[in-house]
């Protein structure tokens, strides 16, 4: 047995391997189900189109009945099988997933690394082709379809030679991938680069020269017929000096437009991303103010999108800072579908090593934002060649949370992670629940001893891991938090960069005013005097002190409980040893940003403790 099978992530249950001669998510449903209830309840598997990805569970004399379309019934038989093992009320009725597309975005290059990746090196590529177990790719496989992920995009948005080759050389290779998904409901995505063509003969990549179009139509056509259920494409254009059809003098309808004429015959959906600003600003130029940047670009051009493009938009108006609110590009493109995009990988949320449990964070985003306001949801992947998928063993009931969330955006958080516990550890009951309340918090914990109160790019620019309080402060990524002696954070109010004024009342009103602000969001806001009396009556610069300081004794605290807790080896040891790294990355952000503050504002900590100096 290959170490990596030992590490069943939340298939603990699931013993030994789908048998590969099974190649239908029907098939597959039946084995499941077949093996698990293996000598106790028997559970019937019916196939019933009509149902789609959706399925019934119908309690029957001696067991269950499973309804489902094709892969309706995988789900089904998963999510009987979640419920049983977990000790879970069995969803009997018709359930459907509320999102069409539940996609993982993996930014795996073909050299084997990751971007943004803290689980090793890529599963599926390496030296530049594919390298891979396929046994290891048909479990993956398992483990997405098991929570009802559908979409699985391989390789990174930023699409480096030779990945440009996956839609000719590569394609039978990336076939041949697809095919080890596919038995699990799950259809692969490719990432392309924009200017494509040019390295193919066309002299150009502009999307209204019809060298261009026939070029990607020709494309297009040759791509699904070797993957005939390929999801589409993915796209990020014009943005971190990515190509993309501003070059050309075209905006991103009529980049978008071309590329999704060419693959709509094929029933493809073209997700072009959203996540464009200027990333060569002079940190003296305090008019343009980066959370605007894809507001300000997209909005006058809803409406003009083909209906088979997506406009795939980061949660926040940042990048995945450890709180920004809501993007509010999901307000203002009613007539766009659109999918939010989140990230697994933990690349400003502790790379891993740190804990990090997403729910509580998903909650709230889709609260704010309001699930209908998109029709599809994608996440970046945080899995890896490392024996245990995800780097930190606990990290993979992010993984498996972003399933359950995209299938049910009104998901309690806390119920998820109590599934993903039961399902993955067989741990006395105490010991489940010390668990899941040390996931629980973890969100919470990170954020004090990191970036409290809306602060963003605290973070140390080369590697996005520990504190650099002025690390972005003079760079090009328009990134500034303007700490002063006097105060901190940007004016973003109708009388600052107006980014506010992006957002419906009531939330324009909510944050315009610091009162009313959240405190959480205060500095991502406003720029506020040290002496800021907040909503408890402690000043600004008090509870910049008091969060850090607490939010490391919280990390150590944590590291208390986790020791006391029967994990199997390796993931005890493991865990251990990233919690170890944590409570050290604690203490370096309760020290760093408290000194940082105390030298600027030369106010003292009114609790005496020590700030260095
Ligand atoms: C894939 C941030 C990350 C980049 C990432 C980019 C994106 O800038 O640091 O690594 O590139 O976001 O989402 O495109």
């Amino acid at each position: 047995m290959a170490d990596w099978e030992k590490r069943r992530a939340w298939l603990r249950c699931l013993n030994g391997a789908v048998p590969e001669e099974l190649d239908t998510p029907l098939a597959v449903a039946k084995y499941e189900t077949a093996a698990y209830f293996s000598g106790g309840r028997k559970v019937e598997i019916r196939l019933d189109r009509e149902l789609g990805e959706g399925y019934e569970i119908i309690e029957t004399e001696n067991g269950w009945l499973v309804r489902g379309g094709e892969t309706g019934a995988l789900y089904g038989a998963y999510a009987l099988i979640r419920a049983c093992e977990a000790g879970e009320e069995i969803p009997v009725g018709v359930q459907k997933p509320y999102y069409g597309l539940r996609m993982i975005n993996c930014w795996d290059n073909m050299d084997g690394t990751v971007e943004r990746g803290y689980a090793g090196r890529s599963m599926w590529f390496e030296g530049n082709r594919f390298d891979y177990e396929p046994a290891r790719i048909r479990q993956l496989g398992r483990m997405l379809g098991s929570v009802g992920i559908n979409v699985f995009c391989i390789n990174n948005v930023n699409v480096h030679q030779p990945a440009q080759h996956l839609l000719d050389s590569l394609l039978p290779d990336a076939a041949a991938f697809a095919a080890l998904l596919r038995p699990f409901g799950v259809r692969l995505m490719l990432s392309i680069d924009f200017s494509q063509p040019m390295q193919n003969g066309v002299p150009t990549a502009d999307p209204l020269d019809e060298r261009v179009q026939s070029w990607w139509a020709d494309t297009a056509k040759r791509v699904w017929t070797a993957i005939p259920d390929l999801a589409g494409f993915l796209v990020k254009a014009d943005s971190e000096h990515r190509p993309g059809p501003n070059t050309y003098g075209r905006t991103h309808a009529e980049g978008a437009n071309m590329l999704a004429r060419a693959i709509a015959p094929y029933g493809g959906s073209l997700v072009w991303r959203a996540f464009v600003y200027n990333c060569m600003q002079d940190w003296r130029d305090t008019v343009t103010d980066r959370p605007r940047a894809a507001y300000d670009l997209y909005r006058p051009l809803d409406g003009a999108f083909d209906s088979n493009v997506v406009l795939q938009v980061k949660y926040g108006p940042y990048d995945f800072q450890v709180r920004e609110p809501v993007s509010p590009l999901f307000f203002g493109m009613e007539k766009t579908p659109m999918a939010a995009e989140l990230q697994l990988a933990q690349e400003y949320t502790g790379h891993q090593i740190d804990l990090y449990y997403m729910g509580p964070a998903w909650r709230e985003f889709f609260d704010q934002m309001g699930k209908k306001r998109v029709k599809f949801i994608a996440a970046v992947s945080n899995l890896g060649r490392d024996d245990c998928w995800t780097g930190h063993p606990f990290a993979a009931a992010n993984l498996f949370a972003f399933g359950l969330f995209a299938w049910n955006p009104d998901a309690d958080p806390e119920t998820v992670l109590r599934q993903w516990v039961k399902l993955t550890y067989a741990l006395p009951a105490g010991q489940e629940n010390k668990l899941a309340v040390l996931l629980m918090q973890s969100r919470a914990v990170y954020e004090n001893y990191t970036a409290p109160l809306g602060l963003c790019w605290m973070v140390r620019p080369e590697n996005h891991y520990g504190p650099s309080p002025y690390g972005y402060e003079f760079q090009l990524w328009g990134t500034y938090n303007r700490a002063d002696r006097n105060a901190v954070g940007v004016d973003r109010t109708a009388n600052g960069t107006g980014y506010v004024e992006q957002y419906p009342e009531p939330l324009r009103s909510l944050y315009a005013d610091p009162q009313t602000c959240p405190d959480n969001l205060l500095l991502f806001f406003h720029r506020l005097h040290y002496g800021f009396v907040m909503k408890d009556g402690r000043t600004l610069i008090q509870r910049i002190y008091d969060d850090h300081f607490l939010g490391c004794e919280q990390a150590e605290a944590m590291a208390a409980d986790l020791s006391a807790l029967d994990l199997p080896s390796p993931d005890r040891e493991e865990a251990a040893r990233r919690m170890e790294a944590q409570v050290q990355n604690a203490r370096e952000w309760r020290d760093v940003t408290n000194t940082f503050f105390h030298r600027f504002s030369g106010v003292d900590d009114a609790q005496g403790r020590k700030i260095y100096d």
